[in-house]
């Protein structure tokens, strides 16, 4: 089947009409043009959220919980079907848009549980007779704005911990990839349809470009604004949502490195390398993009890679035994020539689509195009002599996501995750950068936006805090023992 033709017949299954609108979406395997939505109105859907919070916040949270239990549900029916329109239409391989889905049911999952643990604490008071504690109360409509790459599972990361924290949910998907968003609105309505008494507006979808996204940025009435993508839109989003004193909550670009030390067990690194650097065809904030390789195993380890780069199976990402898809679109294609020049090797797989083969890049010395994220296959390769060393290059970029180092000497492995280590939000050991399970917290420091979503203790972010400070005694003592009577 073609993809226009299979992505018409999961559209049908989810009851979706894509067939007019002005946002067109088109599945990066051949070009062609698989749907078409229409673009929303940002300003009525704030109002509907702002109206929705007003009951959403009142709602015992574990029953909050048991709106996000239905959705994991109504995901566990649908799988496979919503794992192949993702393939369509951002054009991953079949095996990682599972993946996305398990990591959205995986995302509900802990949120359901999450909603019974929303826990505060109990402090000391220094004052006798009283009490202070903290509370966290749900703090208002968040604004979720995704990536093309991970079009469904980011949004559920956000809005899957916003429910259960209260807050009503917007979403404004990436413009490449709007029918998946439409395929996870049929499942939320599911769910609310199930839930039986949530508020209108609770959870919604904003399709459009740059300007529907600026519009619901400067809303006053949009508390955190998630944003997942480039350094570059962090940089025009952040500014503006504190300029009206919002919450922004970055995941940025990454610019992730691996560190292979002499001990390194060579087999597991270069499998890890593989998926890291190849897989998602480089578009993963996560992917592995600079290998810091000790000088005496660097020639072994970099002919392995060459010969996994030259044999692996480049095609339409829903053939068994493709690894890797194509890329979104000739943008990207022309992002990875800029830096390749002549020496890029483009794939004829699927007519009209943008196929590359992974590229290694050997540098003599990490500046130029390595500083920059390429949000494409391209794998830099750079020596060290000396661990500090190793460790100073790793940190020498600008952007500050994942890490990893591959090293069966624990004092290396150690060093790397201390604090004179990787400066990363994610330092692995002998795992790649890339592919996080949703239980850690989730992002990056430097230009990456220090924003953490998932798992530990991120729900924070889609909360307030109030600290309280309760008196059950008959005097009024202050604080740091201050005085401030009238005289009798
Ligand atoms: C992203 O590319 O924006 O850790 C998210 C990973 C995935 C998420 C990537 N779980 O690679």
């Amino acid at each position: 089947m073609s993809p226009v033709e299979e992505a018409a017949e999961i559209l049908r299954g989810f009851g979706i009409d894509a067939s007019a609108g002005e946002l067109e979406s088109r599945s990066p395997i051949d070009g062609q043009l698989i749907g078409a939505v229409k673009i929303g109105d940002a300003g009525k859907a704030c109002t509907n959220a702002a109206k929705a919070f007003l009951d959403w916040r009142l709602v015992p949270a574990p029953r909050r919980g048991e709106l996000v239990r239905l959705l994991g549900e109504e995901l566990r029916a649908v799988k496979e079907p919503l794992a192949r329109l993702v393939t369509i239409e951002c054009g991953k391989i079949v095996q990682e848009s599972l993946g996305e889905v398990q990591e959205m049911i995986d995302i509900c999952d802990y949120a359901v549980g999450l909603s019974r643990q929303l826990y505060g604490l109990t402090i000391a008071s220094e004052r006798p007779n009283h009490r202070m504690m903290e509370q966290w109360h749900p703090l208002g409509p968040v604004l979720v704005i995704s990536a093309f790459n991970f079009p469904v599972a980011v949004w559920a990361w956000n809005a899957a911990l916003a429910l259960v924290c209260g807050d009503p949910v917007i979403w404004k998907p990436s413009e490449k990839t709007p029918l998946v968003a439409e395929a996870v609105m049929t499942l939320v309505r599911r769910a609310l349809d199930r839930f039986g008494d949530a508020p209108e507006g609770l959870v919604q979808v904003v399709q459009g470009g740059r300007d529907v996204g600026e519009a619901l940025v400067d809303d006053k009435r949009i508390a955190l604004v998630s944003a997942t993508g480039s350094t570059a839109m962090g940089r025009s989003v952040g500014p503006r949502v504190a300029q009206r004193f919002g919450r922004a909550l970055l995941e940025l670009g990454g610019n992730n490195g691996m560190i292979v030390c002499p001990s390194a067990d060579l087999a597991l690194a270069e499998r890890a390398i593989l998926f890291s650097a190849a897989g998602t065809a480089g578009q993963r904030c996560t992917t592995l993009r600079r290998v810091i390789v000790h000088k005496s195993v660097a020639d072994r380890l970099v002919d392995r890679i060459k010969q996994l780069f030259a044999s692996v199976q480049i095609g339409d990402p829903r053939d068994e035994g493709t690894l890797i898809g194509p890329l979104i679109d000739e943008t990207a294609f022309e992002g990875m020539r800029n830096v390749l020049g002549d020496r890029i090797e483009r794939i004829n797989a699927v007519p009209g689509g943008f196929y590359v083969r992974p590229a290694i890049v050997e540098l003599p010395k990490q500046e130029g195009s390595v500083l920059k994220e390429t949000f494409a296959p391209i794998l830099y390769v750079l020596r060290y002599g000396d661990f500090d060393e190793a460790v100073a290059m790793h940190n020498a970029v600008p952007q500050g996501l994942s890490s990893s180092i591959f090293t069966s000497d624990m004092r290396e492995a150690e060093r790397f995750i201390s604090v004179a280590g990787s400066d990363c939000g994610i330092a692995n050991v002998n795992i790649g950068p890339s592919g996080a399970e949703i239980g850690g917290a989730f992002g990056g420091e430097k230009e990456t936006g220090g924003g953490r979503e998932s798992g530990s203790d991120s729900w924070r972010a889609y909360m307030r805090r109030q600290t309280n400070t309760i008196n059950y005694g008959t005097e009024l003592p202050l604080a740091q023992g201050i005085r401030f009577d009238v005289a009798p």
